[in-house]
């Protein structure tokens, strides 16, 4: 088989990747391990930027989004028994979407299989050759076959355990990592969400979070230690403490019901450097990884694939290189902006046990400064809703 680009890793870089080629006229074909059924049965993020909504909105991809996603215009902080609000209209003149990455990947894979239905899931065994020459190539297995993809660039969008960032010399590869020392325990209940926008909550005994996807389906998360037995939490041990970490008023007006679904999430942060390496384009997950607790890490995937995406079509278009050799750095200097702005978020957010209580002491004063501070909150609300492209 022949392409233009081989895509490592069919997630939402890789398909939205292939997606944008495919408009502009660019072949592509996704190789992607797994099925298409376990690629759209993962339950991940949950917050689109507001770019990244116009980005989706522009390829064709935002009907269902505008239609079934929820625009919030603010979040809400809530410590020491209170809340306040993060007004992101008043502030920043912009919002969020609540719309799953769920959902952004099944219109991402109708979109494929409506044009040029260029997924091959359960690929095995991806390897990548010749990186450094014009013609590189792709090998994978499937069916009991190997089969070789011949193309001009290869996009690794197969995430943190991909192949893709292997393939970058060691001697050139720089990575970053901070592993914070907890986890997040997620639960999906069919029970309507308790506040209108989303509750991040500091509390002495962990973080809380209070997210939703619709009406009618609730998305919530407690900091656990990484060590946590899922069957040690119970659905009543888990809305127990829900509400034991939210305000008094918010926790009394809960409705529970059973999780549909139970996972946990480690919180790490890392970066590789650089991004790219001859004919080798990392992107999203692959690349770099963020804590959860600024909703990033699906947005800074797209990001990445915007950039990718022009260097691309400027290259195919004309022959220029300028975008394709800046890419990485382009790329990374909205990646650490989001890094830093997570690390921020997740160090102001979390229970550090090991730093005693003056710890919590300088988080509730922090949290204090930002409920009487506008220029605080403008930081926070432009950071959350995404820093322009
Ligand atoms: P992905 O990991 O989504 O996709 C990579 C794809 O490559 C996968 O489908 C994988 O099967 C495939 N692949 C891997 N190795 C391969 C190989 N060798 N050959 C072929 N294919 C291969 N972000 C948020 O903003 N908010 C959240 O709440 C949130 N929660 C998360 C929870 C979990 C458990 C995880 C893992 C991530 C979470 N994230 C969250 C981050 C997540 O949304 C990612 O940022 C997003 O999926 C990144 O998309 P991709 O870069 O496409 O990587
Ligand atoms: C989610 O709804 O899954 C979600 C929302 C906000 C975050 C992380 C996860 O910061």
């Amino acid at each position: 088989m022949r392409t233009r680009v081989a895509i490592i890793g069919g997630g939402p870089a890789g398909t939205l990747l292939a997606h944008i080629l495919d408009n502009s006229g660019i072949e592509s074909v996704v190789l992607e391990r797994r099925s298409k059924e376990y690629v759209l049965g993962r339950i991940r993020a949950g917050v689109l930027e507001r770019g990244s909504v116009d980005i989706l909105r522009h390829h064709g991809l935002g009907d269902r989004m505008d239609k079934e996603g929820f625009v919030h215009e603010g979040i809400n902080l809530a410590h020491a028994g209170g809340m306040f609000r993060v007004d992101f209209a008043d502030l920043v003149d912009s919002s969020v979407m609540i719309y799953g990455q769920t959902e952004v990947q099944k219109d991402l894979y109708h979109a494929r299989e409506v044009a040029s239905d260029n997924v091959i899931d359960d690929a095995a065994d991806v390897a990548l050759h010749d990186l450094d020459t014009p013609a590189p190539y792709v090998t994978y297995e499937k069916d009991g076959s190997v089969h070789r993809v011949d193309c001009e660039f290869v996009a690794g969008c197969d995430g943190y355990h991909g192949v893709s960032r292997s393939y970058i010399p060691e001697s050139l590869l720089r990575t970053y990592e901070k592993v914070y020392p907890f986890g997040w325990l997620g639960v999906l209940s069919e029970t309507p969400p308790v506040n209108d926008e989303l509750i991040y909550a500091n509390h002495e005994r962990g973080f809380a979070l209070c997210s939703m996807r619709h009406e009618m389906l609730s998305r919530y998360y407690l900091q656990c230690p990484l060590d946590t037995d899922l069957g040690e939490w119970p659905d009543d041990r888990f809305w127990e403490e829900m509400k034991r970490r939210l305000p008094t008023h918010v926790g009394e007006s809960m409705v529970t019901g059973p999780s549909i679904e139970k996972s946990i999430t480690p919180l790490r942060s890392f970066v590789a450097e650089p991004m790219s390496h001859k004919r080798l384009f990392l992107a999203g997950d692959a690349a770099h990884i963020v804590p959860p607790t600024g909703a990033k890490g699906l947005n800074l995937a797209i990001s990445d694939v915007i950039y990718l995406s022009q260097a691309l079509i400027d290259f195919y278009a004309s022959g220029a290189t300028t975008l394709l050799d800046e890419y990485s750095d382009t790329a990374l200097d909205r990646v650490w902006k989001a890094i830093r702005f997570s690390w921020w978020m997740t160090t102001l957010m979390h229970s550090f046990p090991d730093d005693g209580e003056i710890g919590q002491k300088i988080q509730n004063t922090e949290l204090q400064y930002l409920s009487e501070s506008t220029a605080a909150q403008t930081s926070l609300a432009e950071n959350y809703v995404g820093l322009p492209l």
